[in-house]
């Protein structure tokens, strides 16, 4: 019997010599041909197209592993500083194409698949999304991490691994329905298990105050009920530059000695139940974009993300420096993704006074220069607090240095504004009243050294409303980080025509330095060029038509306007203001108001939070809308409207490509940034919108003439709230009049009555927050000037040309080149291949 122990204590570099894995479609063909017959055991017998995108995908994932490794080494040797993006939501999408574009081998990759007989678009295809966020914050987070490696900077996602993302919705009757997401359901060859660096996590129990073996009083978190964070790490590639960075993402498990107490104790099959309770506290992503729950099971999320990711950054720490913390602050930053993963605040200071036996001033000098937090939203609704009774019984060793934080803070408050005690009853980490809770943002604020806003107007907003004491006591720690999107995926791999023209244009210099783009504004009066831009369109726009043929079965022409608004359904993003402008272009056709018509597509899409009513209802109101203009033979090519249902990443790679308007029209002061603006401008959309969140800088780079403006600004919104009358406005408006009356007296529910008195309501309201038919008369006169342009053709391809070429401010690469030049300081690292 030959011995089965390594011969040498260290067999590790004799396994770990690896040659290095071709590029060429050949060897990444015998790749593909080896894994689909021997790691997944298939052959002629099996139908699923499924193995075929495991057997590509793996092919594809070891030509990625190979560069990851080189950057974790390359990264250790430098001992660099790093950053951390913690967040609750990376809204990933699917991975297969963008990782075959970032390494390059999107040509091979398509040879060998050619070579193959395999279909590499039904491949790509197959792949569920990753949705493991909501909408534009989570998407922001994926964009960021794409942008960090492609600008080699050493940065580490950390999230959490869902087992349910986002719902999948269905459309009954009109209706949204929501169906589970189990995105893992066949395996995820994206990721990797590490399970040793499985991080402990406390909940519950009681703390209790000795004296440590040095004499030195220490507080002890004893009796609570332990839960597992096992880590699953992603690869996170930067643009053909040798950099993959990591993703990881925690799940809950079980510890084993929970079930072995019960188990003791004579109540096996509990004990074993109980591991559900564990597991679940990373099962379902909550699906609220605007809307904090208060929710148990949410805060357990937000603590263990925060708690596991810090102790896995300690413990890297302490591997390198021992238990010396002096460089701690110099060399790590943790950016929080909102106030969702803010609990790391006082998480910090735990571990580092609890654990590592720092006192309170040393902790809380590193805590305050290493932690910044980024707002997403002003709507009040949405700001997190936490009741203290909630946090007692979850977390109690955390409240108590909450109170701390909180009473050295107000000190330092009535220092400053003595006497001033509204003051000190506005400023606290903890709202009085009734029940006490703890406002998340603040702590956020007091723990952080940088506090920004995701575009001009919004932080803004910021310092002048909602945070203005703090602004007032610390000016230099807010400022503003206006908002991106990655190029890779949002130009080059979701619209790969026209990517092709663009690079034969300017050269391919734009995929890293998209300021570039700026050039194609030396070829508007080219007329070839713009005859192929326009015949780009048109071609994406049949695409998009022929990708939603078989599901809606409408005919629609391509020579229509296609006029696209997708997002979450909410009432401030204003999807009612779109539809209101609907039912008035069918009121014109049906009175034969049509001289110089221009045909136009509407396509709505996007989630409603399961538990809002009024967006549901929405929802509703567009499918009854579409359902009777749709089949009105009178209206015909006119005019079409089309809820594209499910929405999410994948589906909005095919439909930016073939838009020719993007309606961005939320009520002003409402939407913080926006970033589907940004993706609906880089493909040569022409933008309809409010002056609001990035809206307003997007006008900036294209000039006014290229951009449709219309509605109230934001001041003009806040002065007219005390007299605001819709009903007058109505009456003063005869084509509002006609619309409303339409609406009211249920030409859209014939059969189903009553069922959008509660919309009908609310825009009628002198209350109504969205101030909706406000600017319902401006909006009308805006799609008239976007009809009048679109006739125009050659001037249209101009303005879309003009809109491309101006959205280099727009790349994440920008953004986040901004956030490490002010505020994380990061030197890029080189990865040699
Ligand atoms: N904000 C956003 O997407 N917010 C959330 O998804 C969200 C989830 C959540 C859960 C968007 C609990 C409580 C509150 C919550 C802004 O609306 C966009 O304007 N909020 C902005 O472009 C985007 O964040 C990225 O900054």
């Amino acid at each position: 019997m030959p011995h089965r122990r390594f011969k040498k204590s260290h067999p590790i570099e004799s396994i770990s010599n690896l040659p290095e894995l071709g590029m060429k479609p050949k060897e990444i063909e015998g790749d593909i041909k080896s894994y689909y017959g021997h790691r997944l055991g298939r052959d002629e017998n099996c139908k699923s197209v499924h193995y075929v995108y495991e057997a590509l995908s793996l092919a594809v994932s070891d030509r990625l592993t190979e560069r990851w490794k080189k950057t974790y080494n390359a990264y250790r040797k430098e001992d660099c500083k790093r950053a951390y993006y913690l967040s609750m939501e990376f809204l990933m999408g699917r991975t297969l194409s963008n990782a075959m574009l970032n390494l390059g081998i999107d040509d091979a990759v398509s040879q060998a698949c050619y070579d193959l007989g395999l279909d590499l678009e039904e491949l790509i295809d197959s792949e569920p999304d990753a949705g493991l966020g909501n909408g534009g914050l989570g998407r922001l987070a994926a964009c960021f991490i794409d942008s960090c490696a492609t600008l080699q900077l050493p940065v580490t996602g950390y999230g959490l691994r869902y087992e349910y993302g986002m719902f999948s919705q269905l459309i009954v009757n009109g209706e949204q329905v929501e169906e589970p997401d189990h995105w893992l359901r066949n395996g995820n060859v994206w990721e990797v298990q590490r399970l040793e660096y499985t991080q402990r996590i406390k909940f519950g129990g009681h703390t209790e105050t000795h004296l440590d073996e040095k004499g030195n009083s220490r507080v002890y978190w004893v009796d609570s009920h332990d839960v597992l964070a096992v880590p699953f790490d992603v690869p996170v590639p930067g643009y053909q530059n040798g950099t993959v960075n990591t993703l990881r993402l925690w799940k809950a498990t079980a510890t084993d000695e929970f079930d072995l107490q019960e188990f003791n104790a004579g109540d096996y099959a509990e004990s074993v139940a109980a591991k559900n309770g564990a597991e679940n506290i990373t099962m379902v992503l909550y699906p609220n974009d605007a809307n904090e729950n208060g929710k148990e099971l949410r805060l357990r999320q937000q603590y263990l993300l925060a708690s596991a990711s810090l102790q896995d950054v300690l413990a890297l720490w302490i591997g390198r420096h021992g238990n010396d913390f002096t460089d701690f602050a110099e060399k790590n930053c943790f950016q929080l993704n909102d106030t969702h993963p803010s609990i790391a605040v006082a998480e910090l200071m735990r571990l580092l006074i609890d654990i590592h036996g720092l006192k309170w001033d040393a902790a809380w000098a590193i805590t305050k220069s290493t932690m910044a937090y980024t707002n997403h939203t002003l709507l009040p609704e949405a700001l997190e607090r936490w009741s203290v009774n909630l946090f007692k019984q979850l977390l109690p060793r955390l409240i108590e240095i909450i109170f701390e934080i909180n009473a050295r803070f107000l000190s330092e408050v009535s220092a400053r504004w003595p006497g001033d005690l509204s003051r000190i009853a506005r400023m606290s980490l903890i709202e009085e009243g009734g029940q006490q809770h703890v406002r998340m943002a603040y702590l956020a604020i007091v723990g952080s050294y940088s506090v920004n806003g995701v575009a001009e107007l919004h932080s803004k907003l910021l310092q002048q409303g909602l945070f203005h004491d703090f602004y007032e006591l610390w000016p230099e720690k807010f400022n503003n980080k206006t908002n991106g999107v990655t190029p890779r995926r949002w130009l080059a791999a979701c619209n790969p025509e026209l990517a092709e023209l663009i690079t034969e244009t300017i050269g391919d210099g734009w995929l890293t330095d998209l300021s570039l783009l700026k050039k194609l504004e030396l070829h508007i009066d080219d007329k070839v060029f713009c005859d192929r831009w326009y015949a780009v369109q048109q071609a994406a726009k049949q695409r998009l038509i022929d990708y939603k043929k078989q599901e809606l079965d409408i005919d629609v022409s391509v020579n229509a306007l296609f006029d696209v608004q997708v997002k979450r359904i909410h009432e401030y993003k204003r999807q009612l203001l779109n539809v209101l402008h609907v039912i008035h272009l069918y009121d014109r056709i049906k009175r034969g108001d049509t001289a110089n018509w221009t045909d136009r597509c509407v396509l709505i899409g996007g989630k409603a939070a399961p538990g809002y009513y009024m967006a549901k209802k929405i929802i509703k109101l567009i499918n009854n809308v579409a359902n009777v203009i749709n089949h009105d033979p009178e209206v015909g090519d006119k005019l079409k409207l089309i809820f594209l249902p499910n929405y999410r990443v994948s589906a909005m790679e095919k439909i930016c490509p073939g838009a020719d308007l993007s309606e961005q029209i939320s009520t002003a002061g409402k939407e913080a940034s926006g970033t589907g603006n940004m993706k609906f401008m880089m493909n040569g959309a022409l933008t309809i919108g409010t002056l609001d969140g990035a809206n307003i800088e997007i006008r900036e780079e294209v000039g006014d003439e290229n951009f449709f403006l219309f509605g109230l600004t934001e001041t003009e919104v806040e002065s007219l709230r005390n007299n605001y009358d819709p009903v007058a406005i109505i009456k003063q408006d005869e084509d509002l009049q006609r619309v409303m009356n339409l609406l009211e007296c249920g030409h859209f529910n014939q059969f189903e009555h009553n069922i959008f008195d509660g919309i009908v309501n609310s825009l009628k309201s002198p209350h109504d927050p969205w101030i909706t038919i406000a600017d319902f008369r401006s909006f009308v006169d805006a799609q008239k000037q976007v009809e009048l342009a679109y006739q125009d053709k050659e001037r249209w391809i101009k303005m879309s040309i003009i809109n491309c070429a101006n959205s280099g401010k727009f790349s994440t690469d920008r953004t986040i080149s901004e956030y490490n030049n002010e505020l994380w300081k990061l030197t890029p690292v080189k990865v040699n291949n």
